[in-house]
């Protein structure tokens, strides 16, 4: 495989591993018993075998003597890539392979293809210390492949302790977002309720940023992808501000939550970034979005200044509580009639919805245009959810907008010119190379992923803390998985998930946001953070985010 001059280079770069990993052995230090987020008594009943454990850290073993580590055992692993791509997977996977060696290098590590669907199907390859060595501190999930299967079935359970029990592996590590490591809880209590001598370890992965709480500090991928997005809506910035002709309407992957859209407005000024959670707040309907985007194009052109950038988070439909209302329906509605509704003709869809929903729903449904309408009622993704990457929100957005502006044209309150660009930024940033920052955490986070194996534990999922430190000062450790859980309706029924991290409105990263838009929409203060760099200084290769400098460290 031939390989670019970065690719070269950036294999050779060591990530940088918190100290108390560095060394001899490490010990568990177990913190207090822990509870669910919320509905403790139905989690508990749900997960008797993995409710309640304590959070883990871990410390450098006292007296710790070469002949202890010649005790230890070789462990065979397993590791599944889950969901969508996020900067650092293969770095997970180098850091548990390094990890696991360290315990015993007669350790092995196997990985599951294509997802949990290759756990179910029995596709693995064994990953050499040769093949993990082409992939170090490169994006993208290719070294096994990725899937959404969703495991939850007790026949896929015991069809992949099948192949566990083959290769003789004793631990599987699943990398994967919110849905991924709910169901590795649930496989972690079934296997430990059956007795199978399996554990089971999750990893935080996911560029949309929401999955993280007061334990875990952020998700994987985050920090490269909004990096990627912000270095292109920079670009844009400084072309809109060239030729001063265009607003620029520029929709941001983040199925739900609205991280990405925030981390690239904190990091760019644009002068416009509608954040979802703070519509729902406000009850906004669709109308009232677009109003609030139209003035501040007319303001804009009072002042001469006919150009502009505007984010959109992509989950922002789902976010208006008319819309959020209708999806929660449609979600009962199919998966209660999923057979019903495949017989009905294409033509007829539509009608057929209709007459199925509530009154207040029905009307909604109706005033949605033609294309968003008949996305709501597409297949979900396995994991229940509407697939809001497909839905063009801002073509949506900027022809309202456009329609309102000739409303206020003819009322003689706007006398500018709109001409509008569209952008969708989403998969450009979920394989590039990790930032330093990702590299780091994600090594990391695979290497703690081994020492939690090897502390026996399951049910948990690998942590760093302060990440706002430089990465040798982290703290490595190990949390609950079912600490971060309560019950949601899912697919029809109430079901014990982890609880998604939206952006809260109390917090600094938004505070910050909304003490700055009304500048950032009149003045043109862009600012343009340029490609990732990753050698050099510092204080340019290995800043965090925004969002976890404000939420570590406040204003
Ligand atoms: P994960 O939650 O699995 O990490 O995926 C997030 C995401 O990148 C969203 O931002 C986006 O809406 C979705 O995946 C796209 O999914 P797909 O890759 O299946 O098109």
């Amino acid at each position: 495989m031939k390989k670019s001059a970065l690719q070269q280079a950036r294999a050779t770069y060591q990530p940088k591993l918190p100290v108390v990993l560095t060394g001899g052995a490490v010990e568990a230090i177990a913190g207090q018993p822990t509870e669910s987020v919320a509905n403790q008594a139905e989690i508990k009943e749900l997960f008797p075998n993995t409710y309640g454990l304590p959070e883990l850290h871990f410390e450098k073993k006292q007296n710790s003597t070469r002949s202890a580590n010649l005790e230890a055992k070789p462990i065979n692993v397993g590791v599944i890539l889950s969901g969508g791509q996020a900067p650092g997977g293969h770095n997970v996977i180098s850091g548990l392979f390094d990890g696991i060696k360290k315990i015993h290098r007669d350790s092995r590590l196997y990985g599951f293809l294509m997802g949990p669907g290759g756990f179910v199907d029995h596709k693995y390859i064994e990953l050499t210390a040769d093949y993990i060595d082409q992939y170090r501190n490169t994006g993208g999930f290719d070294i096994i492949g990725s899937g959404r299967t969703k495991l939850e079935t007790k026949e896929q359970f015991d069809k992949g302790l099948e192949i566990l029990r083959e290769l003789n592996i004793s631990a599987l590590v699943i990398i994967g977002g919110d849905d991924s490591n709910t169901n590795a809880a649930i496989l972690a209590e079934y296997y430990k309720a059956i007795n199978a001598g399996v554990q089971v370890i999750g990893c935080p992965k996911t560029i949309d940023g929401d999955l993280k709480n007061n334990v875990i500090e952020t998700s994987f991928g985050f920090d490269t992808a909004t990096k990627v997005y912000s270095e292109v809506i920079g670009n844009i910035q400084r072309d809109c501000n060239s030729a001063k002709k265009y607003w620029h309407f520029i929709k941001l992957m983040g199925r739900s939550a609205s991280h990405i859209a925030l981390e690239c407005a904190l990091q760019c000024q644009p002068n416009v970034c509608i954040i979802s959670e703070e519509v729902e707040e406000k009850n906004m309907t669709l109308s009232e979005v677009v109003d609030s985007i139209a003035d501040v194009v007319a303001r804009r052109a009072a002042n001469g200044d006919n150009y502009g950038i505007v984010l959109i988070p992509e989950g922002l439909i789902e976010f208006i509580p008319a819309v959020k209302a209708l999806i929660a329906e449609l979600n009962d509605l199919l998966a209660a009639k999923a057979a019903d509704f495949a017989t009905v003709e294409a033509d007829k869809q539509r009608e057929w919805v209709i007459n199925q929903l509530s009154e207040a729903n029905a009307a909604t449904y109706e005033s949605l245009p033609l294309g968003v309408a008949r996305q709501l009622t597409l297949d979900r993704d396995p994991h229940g959810n509407v697939q809001v990457s497909l839905i063009e929100t801002e073509k949506l957005l900027s022809e309202m907008v456009a329609k309102r502006l000739d409303q206020m044209k003819a009322d003689g309150k706007y006398n500018g010119k709109f001409a509008a660009q569209h952008h969708f930024f989403g998969y450009e940033g979920r394989c590039a190379d990790p930032s330093n920052f990702d590299a780091d955490y994600c090594y990391g986070l695979g290497y703690t992923a081994a020492n939690l194996i090897n502390a026996g534990v399951t049910g948990y999922m690998a942590s760093l803390r302060n990440l706002t430190l430089p990465s040798v000062q982290w703290i490595p450790g190990g949390i609950p998985v079912t600490m971060m859980m309560n019950m949601e309706r899912r697919h029809g029924a109430m079901k014990p998930v982890i609880q998604k991290a939206l952006v809260k409105l109390d917090a600094a990263p938004f505070k910050k946001f909304a003490s700055k838009r009304e500048e950032w929409a009149m003045n043109t203060c862009y600012t343009y953070p340029g490609p990732i760099q990753y050698f050099g200084p510092a204080e340019v290769c290995d800043q965090p985010s925004q969002t976890l400098k404000l939420e570590n460290q406040g204003l």
